[in-house]
């Protein structure tokens, strides 16, 4: 009890005086592939791979996508990435509109470091 009241402080300390340390993203390599090419609006299948620096498919992950416009106004568009080979997750998002899109990539590595990637899908019809 008298070490969770005192979490939240340790970690503003850490933050402050050491953040660089603690803010430096895992070493994974992150790619993607969309389809259809040019995009359009519609269904879009988005794969995203991820590998450690030595090249090693990275599996376990949670890969979370949403979908946002480059304009204000319109409600997020969500879907999960599934993993179908290992370090390897394939997703849907629902594009329904055409123009600029930025597609924000949430994953949780299984160690349960977090990091994030933004992809542009410019020009969707
Ligand atoms: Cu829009």
């Amino acid at each position: 009890m008298i070490a969770r009241k005192k979490l939240p402080l340790f970690c503003l300390f850490v933050f402050a005086f050491a953040c660089q340390k603690i803010a430096k993203p895992p070493d994974i390599a992150v790619q993607y592939e969309i389809a259809p090419q040019p995009p359009r609006a519609g269904t879009t299948t988005i794969d995203v791979r991820l590998t450690d620096k030595n090249g090693v498919p990275v599996g376990g992950a949670r890969v979370d996508l949403e979908g946002n416009m480059s304009h204000a106004g319109m409600a997020p568009v969500n879907g999960e990435a599934k993993e179908i080979e290992t370090g390897k997750y394939r997703g849907t998002l629902q594009l329904t509109m055409a123009g600029d899109w930025i597609v924000l990539v949430h994953i949780a590595l299984p160690d349960g470091q977090k990091l994030q990637r933004q992809i542009e899908i410019n020009g969707v019809r």
